[in-house]
């Protein structure tokens, strides 16, 4: 039931690109992107601040003994629960880390968005505000030589060390944004999950949750602790556990080991019935000063906070790490049980007094402990169980399992290793980091030699050009992934795509491998292409060399985690004009989305559509937006001809809206065929008025130069070596 198409929903509806968006929220907000206009940063570090090498000089130690000092330096505006806030700060950190998906790579601990909204103010996210808040006088005094996405990170790491449970590893590198990240759609409900807002999988039907999310809820970063939609039932909450931990690139070993470790420590809160607190940050009133969700000072004192709803700790050591969690939910049977805030969870039958908890502010009182629903799916759903029993039996099992999951949680998405940062880097390689072994520049005369060899190869520069793109477009900078390094084009799956032409691609690969001589593959294929495009302008007259950096390295099947790049497959991909179903977005937005991921702007994007289209890079090599009469040669034709006046489009009747014709006004005579993704540079008043730059008299050079280097950035993309 699990669709690993992004974009496609259930329900068939049509729906805008990125959702439901901050502005729908919270239509009152500041509206600070009018001054982001014109290219316009909001980051006050400025272009040139490189983060890696502040990072490099941190005080590192220094910084790990504040953090640890500050796990029991309790705040009297925010007391800690068992005076030790580690339990909290892991929360934080699993909450940055854990919107992270793999359909589109975005979300996820690496920019630090949990500062901004809607995080910020996600019902599941409650009271981190404080957490961060705590954190703020390390930030300060560690300054530039820390971001905040690090911070967040590297406090979960060090709560957990301090309570004495395993850590596999830290690596920084996270750079910090100063915007809300608009480009992630979170969702289209109207509703927070705490105002009654439906659960995305019908609790009694096997519905489809709509890709890419991976929320089971507007507002969740996971599953809803209650069960589907509020119903408790363990098994239908494992079956949205399993369908969101996959989501996040966690299997069901790493879904029990995270979830039960996680939960060794800390508690729930759900002291007051939620109405009794203010609301979220983003909509509370300026003397808060970005807080949400408060009460009376002297309530929070006595500990009577709600956040999720769910009151109680999980064992009776919720400030060490240790086996009580799996102990306890074995040991006893459960009943369900209402908090004082009304939430459904599950309370121990008959507990041991040295299995009761200790109450959150006054240690010498026994309180009851819980599960929630999420949890009893440990202990319920038998693939679950089987897994929990063992962790049970054998706590180093337990300790190796959390600790590698935990460090891939918070590490998924930075990309290759060769990102991190720090001296906890591990040093073993884990197959997630998508592995590639080092490569070595080539020479000069390798260069030219494999330069003239592929171009009398009788390849086309189409063909070439087409490798090339298949290769190197897989990059998306959402979690760095994909890429030509490590030219995982010629493996399984993505030598099986449709949108690469398995067949001609197979032949292309086959005779660059031939050619290629010293080079790496990942080389050879960028190269043939680079050599292709260069062609392509000398034939339109244009004396121009394309930029070729060499040293990309080739990974093997072996370090390659075939199932984990099948989400890498784009669905429509508007630079080869093609799109394998049509989705409930619009087809150019999937265009737009492709663009965001390869980190491109407006006018890099639209340089690239209008030379692919001219180069004959189309999926299929179909004749759609091909907008010339001398294809294979790179030329501003797209834009000449997709704006003449002479030419007046139609729909194909069949296609649904997809596909056009454009005929010779006066003759009807029929010129050209083209999809929704080349009429877009015309139709859209934006991109018609990029398009007519480049159209214009006098910018032909202009066009090559530009495609040339958006081609170079795109070819480039993802390399960190
Ligand atoms: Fe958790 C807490 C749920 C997973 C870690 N959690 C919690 C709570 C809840 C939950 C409801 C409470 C909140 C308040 O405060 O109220 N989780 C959950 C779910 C899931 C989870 C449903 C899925 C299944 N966790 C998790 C993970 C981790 C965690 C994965 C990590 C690793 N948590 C946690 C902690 C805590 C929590 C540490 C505590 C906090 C404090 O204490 O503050």
């Amino acid at each position: 039931q699990i669709s690993g198409c992004p974009f496609s929903s259930a329900s068939g509806k049509q729906r805008k690109l990125t959702g439901r968006g901050n502005a729908d929220w919270w239509p009152d907000a500041l509206q600070l992107d009018i001054l982001t206009q014109n290219g316009k940063s909001p980051d006050p570090m400025g272009q040139d601040f490189d983060y890696a090498e502040a990072f490099n000089a941190l005080d590192y130690n220094a910084l790990k003994a504040d953090l640890t000092a500050l796990m029991t330096d309790s705040q009297p505006w925010w007391p800690a629960d068992y005076g030790n806030y580690g339990p909290f700060f892991i929360r934080m950190a699993w909450h940055a880390a854990g919107t992270y998906r793999t359909s589109d790579g975005r979300g996820g601990a690496s920019s630090g968005q949990q500062r901004f909204a809607p995080l910020n103010s996600w019902p599941d996210n409650g009271n981190l505000d404080k957490a961060r808040r705590l954190l703020w006088p390390i930030k300060q005094k560690y300054g530039k030589h820390i971001s905040w996405a690090d911070l967040f990170i590297l406090t979960g790491n060090v709560a957990i060390e301090s309570m004495g449970g395993p850590v596999f590893g830290y690596g920084g590198g996270r750079k910090d944004v100063f915007a809300p990240e608009t480009d992630i759609y979170w969702g289209t409900e109207e509703m927070w999950v705490d105002q009654g807002a439906g659960t995305r999988i019908d609790p009694d039907k096997q519905l489809d949750l709509e890709s890419p999310l991976a929320a089971i809820q507007m507002g969740l970063i996971y599953v809803n602790p209650e069960g589907p939609g509020g119903n408790p039932d363990p098994l239908l909450s494992a079956r949205d556990m399993r369908m969101t931990f996959e989501r996040m690139a966690m299997n069901d070993e790493e879904t029990v080991a995270l979830t039960a470790g996680g939960h060794a420590f800390g508690k729930a809160h759900g002291a007051k019935p939620s109405d009794t607190f203010r609301g979220a940050p983003e909509s509370e009133a300026m003397e808060l000063m970005g807080f949400g969700w408060l009460n009376d000072q002297d309530e929070i004192n006595q500990g009577h906070i709600t956040t999720s709803g769910i009151e109680g700790a999980w064992t009776p050591n919720p400030t060490a790490w240790g086996g009580d969690y799996f102990r306890l939910l074995f040991k006893y049977d459960f009943e369900l049980v209402h908090s004082p805030a009304g939430a459904q969870q599950w309370q121990p039958i008959n507990p041991d007094p040295e299995d009761m908890a200790p109450d959150a502010r006054d240690p010498s009182r026994k309180v009851p402990t819980m599960m929630t629903t999420a949890d009893m799916a440990l202990k319920m759903a038998p693939e679950y169980r089987k897994i929990s029993e063992r962790f049970r039996d054998d706590q180093a099992a337990l300790d190796n399992a959390f600790a590698r999951a935990w460090f891939k949680l918070c590490h998924r998405d930075m990309g290759p290793k060769a990102r991190y940062l720090g001296p906890e880097v591990p040093a073993e390689d884990l197959i997630w980091q998508d592995p590639v072994p080092a490569g070595s520049a080539p020479s000069d005369n390798d260069v030219s030699g494999f330069k003239s060899a592929i171009l009398s190869s009788g390849l086309s520069t189409a063909e070439l050009v087409k490798a090339a793109w298949a290769s190197a477009s897989t990059y998306r900078q959402s979690d760095h992934r994909g890429g030509a390094n490590g030219a995982r084009v010629r493996l399984a799956p993505q030598n099986g795509w449709a949108v690469n032409d398995p067949e001609e691609l197979t032949r292309v690969l086959g005779r660059i491998d031939a050619l290629r001589g010293n080079l790496s593959m990942a080389d050879a294929i960028v190269l043939a292409g680079t050599a292709a495009v260069e062609k392509a302008a000398h034939d339109a007259g244009f004396d121009v060399t394309v930029p070729f950096a060499g040293g990309r390295g080739d990974a093997s099947a072996e370090q390659t985690d075939a199932d984990s790049f099948d989400p890498l497959e784009p669905q429509a991909d508007g630079f080869r004009n093609y799109l394998k179903t049509k989705m409930s977005v619009k087809t150019e937005d999937m265009l737009v989305d492709r663009a965001n991921l390869l980190g491109l702007s407006i006018p890099e994007m639209a340089v690239l559509v209008a030379g692919l289209r001219v180069l004959g890079a189309n999926a299929g090599n179909s004749k759609h937006g091909v907008l010339t009469d001398r294809p294979g040669q790179l030329t501003n034709d797209f834009f000449v001809n997709l704006l003449d006046m002479k030419t007046a489009w139609k729909t194909v009747d069949t296609s649904g809206d997809e596909e056009f014709v454009g005929s010779d006004r006066a003759s009807g005579e029929q010129r050209w065929t083209a999809t929704r993704t080349d009429l877009v540079f015309g139709s859209n008043s934006q991109l018609r008025a990029v398009s007519e730059v480049y159209a214009e008299r006098g910018n032909e050079a202009k066009f090559v130069n530009d495609f040339i280097a958006a081609w170079n950035k795109v070819m480039n993309a993802g390399r960190f070596d």
